[in-house]
């Protein structure tokens, strides 16, 4: 019999990638999707099994990480062996705009999802993964990050990330459950939210080198990110629940680049020549050689805090879970530019967040 996991989150970037990777390695995986007034499986749609086959691989719940009494009914049903926690509200610029919502999905949830393994007796069965995020370095206090660089959060979304990274660790020392947190630096893909910056740009490559988009207005461009793939990341979610001792790790590729840098390259493999002409009130952004300006800065992208820098050092990863990343951020930016650009020529209606 092969083992069975509870993925939460299963509808977002990392929840496609990680259902499609478990079912490979023989899984059965349990989604915990949200109800919404529109379709919100999109991702996982070519994973999809229809309920009336005998004995679907891929089976989907309605819950959400708010809801105490839908958690503990939906875990003592399926009785996972391990159970990734990858829901959240993830924008950090909509948790300035959200805290509340975002400290009772992000932070409560995690200890309402913890409080259904203890109650239920399910300590010494089920393994428990907690997403947790570079963004929880925060203002720089060591550069790379690594798991003993002091924490140092910088918006509502990273401070109710804090808490859900101690209460994983103190379940784990407290009741002896098998809780790890994965420390995931920013991973992107061709799945990856619309809204994130990465994608933004991308999309607007794409739609503006099709003609179906003017111009694309960005936030803070000197921030650096170290960007890798979805992909690689969620072989390393699953590495970790498989050591035999719970633990935290950093994963990362320990390579740093600005969003200007990232704009230049999405451009530049949209086939549109760019020029920097200045950032400020007064001065373009990115313009072609003809003087059209296609990337703006707009202030209204600016958080009240931002993270300036990110780099991790995944060397524990590499050594105790000999996880390597495969995608450089440069073979990113083109994956994801080519796969816009086809999106949006497979459809005409697709328009371009702005
Ligand atoms: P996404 O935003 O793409 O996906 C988030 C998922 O959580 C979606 O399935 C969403 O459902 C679901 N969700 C949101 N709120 C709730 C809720 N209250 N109850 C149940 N489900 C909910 O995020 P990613 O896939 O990029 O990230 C996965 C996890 O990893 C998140 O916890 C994120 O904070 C964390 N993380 C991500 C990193 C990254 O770079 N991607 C880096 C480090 C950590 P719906 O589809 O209905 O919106
Ligand atoms: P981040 O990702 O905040 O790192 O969180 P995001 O792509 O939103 O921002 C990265 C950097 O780009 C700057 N930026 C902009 N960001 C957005 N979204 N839109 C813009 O127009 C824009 N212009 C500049 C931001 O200021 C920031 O510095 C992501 C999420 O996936 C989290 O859930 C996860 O925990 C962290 O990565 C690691």
């Amino acid at each position: 019999m092969g083992k069975t996991a509870l993925i939460t989150g299963v509808t977002g970037q990392d929840g496609a990638y990680l259902a499609k990777y478990l079912l490979g390695r023989g899984y059965q995986v349990h989604g915990l999707k949200r109800r919404s007034s529109s379709f919100n499986t999109g991702r996982i749609e070519e994973l999809y099994q229809d309920p009336h086959e005998l004995d679907p691989q891929l089976i989907l719940h309605y819950g959400d990480l708010t809801d105490s009494a839908n958690l503990m009914s939906i875990i003592q049903q399926v009785q996972p062996d391990e159970i990734y926690n990858l829901a959240a509200q993830s924008h950090v610029a909509v948790s300035f705009e959200v805290p509340e919502y975002t400290a009772n999905s992000d932070a409560t949830g995690v200890l309402r999802l913890l409080e259904a393994i203890r109650i239920l007796g399910l300590g010494r069965k089920t393994r428990f993964y907690q997403a947790s995020t570079s963004e929880l370095y925060g203002k720089v206090q060591e550069i790379p990050q690594r798991e003993t660089t002091p924490f140092y959060p910088r918006s509502p979304y990273a401070v109710a990330k804090l808490y859900a990274y101690w209460i994983t660790v103190n379940y784990r020392e407290a009741y002896g459950i098998h809780a790890s947190n994965g420390i995931l630096f920013n991973h992107e893909s061709p799945m990856r939210g619309e809204t994130f910056v990465t994608r933004k740009v991308t999309r607007a490559a794409a739609a503006i080198k099709l003609g179906r988009q003017d111009r694309l207005y960005l936030g803070n461009l000197a921030a650096r990110r170290d960007w890798g793939h979805a992909r690689d990341y969620v072989q390393g979610m699953w590495a970790i629940l498989q050591q035999e001792e719970p633990d935290d790790y950093v994963l990362a590729t320990g390579e740093t680049t600005s969003v200007r840098q990232f704009v230049e390259w999405a451009f530049a493999d949209a086939g549109i020549d760019l020029r920097w002409e200045g950032e400020g009130i007064d001065e373009k952004g990115f313009c072609t050689a003809s003087g059209r300006c296609r990337v703006e800065v707009d202030p209204r992208y600016f958080r009240p805090t931002e993270v300036d820098i990110l780099v991790g050092d995944a060397t524990k990863a590499r050594r105790q879970l000999g996880w390597e990343p495969e995608t450089s951020v440069r073979d990113l930016v083109r994956e994801m530019v080519a796969a816009d650009i086809s999106a949006l020529q497979r459809n005409p209606a697709l328009k371009a967040a702005v």
